[in-house]
């Protein structure tokens, strides 16, 4: 009895300290679940057909930007990639209707969804594949709440290769957890783009060369906005070809709550910082954050947070090139053979890159060059959330940022450098 009284105050409590940094998102279901965000992405349209929730997605070929200077011929829905998020409440009836506008066959896939198995869109085995040009309509009730994905199951390694993938959230009907302040979905994927090429190779099987958040590489990927305490939760999806991506949260600790074969026990749950997503899965976590900052959130395979890079190449770390590069300056004035010392810095030194391709790291941060692209974001931690339009850089309070040591510091404190090995 005592324990629910405590509980009760505690909730309101939260409930208070939310209504103070309340979010911007709109309530879109039972319990004041707040609409979904999808960083450079949308929400899938939907209207109300006599109590069915009607969407259309369009499979199709169209021009995408991974990156600034990186413009690829992606495959996708509605002329995005990922396509848009499927975002409905437990017990909606849906009807989707599928235009083909490929030059292929195609199906959509609800994947980790429990439905009719005519409605499960594989094609060959639950239906006939769609043939270009044709509609074909699902139907549907989302029996359970959770956090699914769509993709074809027809022609799979070439139409996922190239960027058809797409998430979808059911919202509980009685929510189950903590309410939260922001929700955001992000779909993992990777991608093979040969320098210069417009068309990603879907025969690739691990040299991956961009790899990216709702199809898009760092720098470009949105930044996640959210303020000090409130509760946020994010949902990632994987549809990469090959790669499960150990992604880590710098400045929160998180716990994973659901899964897309549903939530997880609040027994079960471990406070982590790194939450692997594995290939055709879904990994929830959510957080609280208590520190203002701006935050990387990152793949920690260290290949994936570099931008179009090629990996045929000698050891360069430690060798002596000065006996070559004066040979070479003999027909190159200026030639200086890069990376003896290590690849920090590597774009700084601007050297051009060809004709549609990125640098292999390139973001430009407030103390420099972040030697990190690909799949990694930031989390902006902010008091004033709502003043904050993303684009700005945390602004340090004087003291709290790592600088060079005084003489006097460091005599102070008895470390005396030269003498150390
Ligand atoms: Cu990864």
């Amino acid at each position: 009895m005592q324990l629910t009284v405590a509980a009760g105050a505690l909730g309101a409590a939260r409930e208070a300290l939310a209504k103070a940094v309340a979010s911007s998102q709109p309530v879109v279901a039972p319990g004041g679940q707040r609409a979904v965000v999808t960083p450079n992405g949308s929400t899938l349209p939907l209207k109300d057909v006599r109590g069915v929730k009607v969407g259309h997605l369009v499979a199709g070929e169209f021009e995408h930007e991974l990156a600034p200077g990186l413009r690829i011929k992606a495959w996708g829905y509605n002329g995005s990639t990922p396509g848009p998020t499927l975002e409905v409440t437990q017990g909606d009836r849906v009807r989707l209707y599928v235009t083909n506008r490929l030059r292929e066959v195609t199906s959509v896939h609800w994947h980790g969804v429990i439905l009719p198995n005519g409605m499960d869109g594989v094609a060959g085995l639950t239906q006939p594949p769609i043939p270009p040009g044709e509609t074909y309509a699902y139907e549907f009730t989302f029996k359970d709440a959770g956090t699914f994905m769509y993709h074809p199951h027809a022609d799979e390694m070439t139409q996922m290769a190239l960027g058809m993938n797409g998430m979808i959230v059911v919202h509980p009907r009685v929510p189950t957890g903590l309410r939260v302040d922001r929700d955001f979905v992000l779909m993992a994927h990777e991608w093979t783009v040969a320098t210069g090429a417009a068309r990603p190779n879907p025969l690739a099987m691990n040299d991956f060369n961009v790899l990216t958040f709702n199809s898009k590489a760092y720098p470009a990927t949105a930044p996640l906005v959210m303020g000090v305490g409130e509760r946020v939760r994010v949902r990632i999806g994987n549809l990469s070809p090959m790669d499960h991506h150990p992604i880590h949260l710098h400045g929160v600790r998180a716990q994973l709550t659901w899964t897309d074969g549903g939530e997880v026990p609040a027994s079960a749950r471990l406070w982590e910082t790194t939450f692997l997503v594995p290939v055709g899965a879904v990994r929830v976590f959510e957080f609280v954050p208590t520190e203002p900052g701006d935050w990387p959130m990152h793949c920690h395979m260290t290949h994936h947070v570099m931008n179009q890079m090629g990996h045929g190449f000698p050891v360069m770390v430690g060798a002596d090139a000065s006996a070559i590069d004066a040979r070479v300056r003999a027909l190159i004035p200026g030639y200086m053979t890069m990376g003896h010392d290590g690849m920090a810095g590597m774009d700084e030194m601007g050297m051009p890159v060809p004709t549609n391709s990125i640098p292999m790291k390139a973001g430009q941060g407030p103390f420099g060059l972040i030697d990190m692209g690909g799949m990694f974001t930031i989390l902006k931690v902010r008091d004033r959330p709502e003043a904050e339009d993303g684009t700005g850089w945390y602004q340090h309070p004087p003291g709290t940022v790592a600088a060079q040591a005084t003489p006097a510091q460091l005599a102070a404190d008895g470390i005396d450098p030269s003498r150390q090995r």
